[in-house]
C-alpha cells in the first residue's frame, strides 16, 4: 500500500485550505523558477523517465505526447495546452477533487508542462456542471497572476505564459479532445477525424496537446522528487501512483491516491470496508468508468489495476473510475442505462454511432424486459461489431464496448428473462460464466 509520504495529492480530501497560503505550505510553487530552469528538453526527458501516461483514459505517454509539438513555434502560430477537466465519464470525479482541493497543483503543471511544451498559454476546459470547482478553479488563477507566479516573466522564469478557464456547457463528447477544442473555438462540440492529430493542428489550427488534468497536476512533484521516484510504483509500463475512483457497492466509496497495479481486492479492503454484504456477494465490476466493459467478480478479484492488468481480462483502466455492483443488481438494467447515455450523449455527426446507439439501447431495452427473441443478442452483438471501430471518435466504441462485455458474461441472464418472459424456464439468475 502507498505509505503518506508518497502521495502526490496530500489535500484531497480537503482538510486543508486551497487558496495560495495553505498550497506553498504544502510545497506548491516552491522555486519553481528552479525547476523551468532545467530546460524544455530536460524536462520532457524526466517526463518521459517517470513512465508517466495519460490519465484521461487512453494512458499515452505523456513525454511523448508532449514531444511531438514543434521546438520552435512560428509566432503566427504558437504552441497551446488545453487541458481537459470536462470530467463527464459516468464513475469519474477525481479531476473535481484536484480542483476542488488542489487547484494550485494543477496551475503549477500547467506553467511548466507549458513552458517545456513551448506553449504561449494553457485553456483549462472545466465541465459545465462543475460551478463551485469553476469558481475555486477562476480564484486560483488570480491568486497565482497577483503572486507573478503567472504571465510575464511568469515566477521570475523569464517567460510569458497565461492560463485561462472556460466553462463547457453540459456535453459530454466535449471531454474528447477534438471536439474540445471546436468547442473552445466556440463551435458545436464535434469531434474532428484524426489525423491530423492536435499537436499538428489543433486549437485554432496551432499545434496543441491536450492533456487531463491529473496528468499535467503530477508534473511538479515528478520533477521535484524525480522521475526514479515515480517510477517505483506500478508495475513495468503501468508506472506511477493514480487516483481511483470506487463507487457502488462497497462499505465507503472514496477517491484515494494509490500505487499503480494494486490488485483489486486490495484497493477494496484497504480503501473501501470491503464490498457490501462480502466477497461472496460481489457480482461484477466496471473497472475504468463507463466506456470498458465490465469484468465478473472470478476474474476481477487479484487483477493488478492498470493498463496491461485490465487488459488482460477484456477491459480497460480508462480514468481508474471503479464502479462495483454487487449480487443485488440488475445487471442488464445497468447496461441498458448506459446505452441510453450514450445514445443520448451522440453527436450524430456519423452514421454507425448516431443509428447504433439508439438502436442498440432499444434492443437492450427489450432485453432487459425480456421480450426480445432469443435470436436478437447475437445480432446485438453484430450490430456493436458493426459500430466499433467504424467512427470518427471513441463514443461508438464506448457504447459497444459495455454491451459486448455483458454479453460476454451474462449471456445465460439475458437468456433466462427472454425465456421466463415466454414461460418456459424459471431458472434462478446466474451468477457470471467464467
Ligand atoms: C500525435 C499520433 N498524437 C495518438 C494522441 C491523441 C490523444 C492521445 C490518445 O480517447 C479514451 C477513449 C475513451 N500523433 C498520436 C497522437 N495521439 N496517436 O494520444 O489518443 P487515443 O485516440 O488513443 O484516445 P482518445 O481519443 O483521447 C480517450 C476513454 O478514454 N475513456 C473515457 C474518458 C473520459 C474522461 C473523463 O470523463 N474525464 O477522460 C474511458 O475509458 O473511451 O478510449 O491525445 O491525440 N500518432
Ligand atoms: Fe459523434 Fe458518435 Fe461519431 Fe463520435 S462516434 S463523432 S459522438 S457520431
Amino acid at each position: 500500500m502507498l505509505q503518506d509520504k508518497d502521495r502526490i495529492f496530500t489535500n484531497v480530501y480537503g482538510f486543508q485550505p486551497w487558496n495560495l497560503s495553505a498550497s506553498l505550505k504544502r510545497g506548491d510553487w516552491d522555486n519553481t523558477k528552479a525547476l523551468m530552469a532545467l530546460g524544455q528538453d530536460t524536462i520532457i526527458d524526466r517526463i518521459k523517465a517517470s513512465g508517466l501516461r495519460g490519465r484521461g483514459g487512453a494512458g499515452f505517454p505523456t513525454g511523448t505526447k508532449w514531444s511531438f509539438m514543434p521546438k520552435e513555434p512560428r509566432p503566427d502560430r504558437p504552441n497551446f495546452l488545453v487541458i481537459n477537466a470536462d470530467e463527464s465519464e459516468p464513475g469519474s470525479c477525481k479531476d473535481r477533487e484536484i480542483i476542488r482541493h488542489d487547484p494550485h497543483k494543477l496551475i503549477e503543471g500547467a506553467l511548466i508542462a507549458g513552458y517545456a511544451m513551448r506553449a504561449r498559454a494553457a485553456y483549462i476546459y472545466i465541465r459545465g456542471e462543475y460551478i463551485r470547482e469553476a469558481e475555486t478553479l477562476f480564484a486560483a488563477v488570480a491568486e497565482a497572476y497577483d503572486k507573478g507566479l503567472l504571465g510575464k516573466n511568469a515566477c521570475g522564469s523569464g517567460y510569458d505564459f497565461d492560463v485561462f478557464v472556460h466553462r463547457g456547457a453540459g456535453a459530454y463528447i466535449c471531454g474528447e479532445e477534438t471536439a474540445m477544442l471546436e468547442s473552445l473555438e466556440g463551435k458545436k462540440g464535434q469531434p474532428r477525424l484524426k489525423p491530423p492529430f492536435p499537436a499538428g493542428a489543433g486549437l485554432y489550427g496551432c499545434p496543441t496537446t491536450v492533456n487531463n488534468v491529473e496528468s499535467i497536476a503530477v508534473v511538479p512533484t515528478i520533477l521535484r522528487r524525480s522521475p526514479e521516484w515515480f517510477a517505483s510504483f506500478g508495475a513495468e509500463n503501468n508506472k506511477g501512483t493514480k487516483l481511483f475512483q470506487i463507487s457502488g457497492h462497497v462499505e465507503k466509496p472514496c477517491v484515494v491516491e494509490e500505487a499503480m497495479s494494486i490488485p483489486f481486492r486490495e484497493l477494496i479492503e484497504k480503501h473501501c470496508g470491503g464490498i457490501r454484504g462480502g466477497w461472496d456477494n460481489l457480482l461484477a465490476v466496471i473497472p475504468g468508468g463507463s466506456s470498458v466493459p465490465l469484468v465478473p467478480a472470478s476474474q476481477i478479484m487479484d487483477c493488478p489495476m492498470d493498463f496491461d492488468g485490465l487488459r488482460g481480462v477484456g477491459s480497460g483502466l480508462g480514468t481508474a473510475a471503479v464502479i462495483v455492483m454487487d449480487k443485488s443488481t440488475d445487471v442488464v438494467r445497468a447496461i441498458s442505462r448506459l446505452s441510453y447515455f450514450y445514445k443520448h450523449e451522440s453527436c450524430g455527426q456519423c452514421t454507425p454511432c448516431r443509428e447504433g446507439t439508439g438502436w442498440m439501447w432499444r434492443v437492450m431495452e427489450r432485453l432487459r424486459t425480456g421480450d426480445a427473441d432469443i435470436s436478437e443478442i447475437d445480432t446485438l452483438q453484430q450490430v456493436t461489431k458493426q459500430v466499433e471501430g467504424h467512427t470518427i471518435c471513441a463514443l461508438g466504441d464506448a457504447a459497444a464496448w459495455p454491451i459486448q462485455g455483458l454479453i460476454r458474461h451474462f449471456r445465460p441472464e439475458l437468456e433466462r428473462r427472454i425465456n421466463e418472459r415466454n414461460g418456459s424456464s424459471d431458472a434462478p439468475m446466474q451468477e457470471a460464466a467464467e
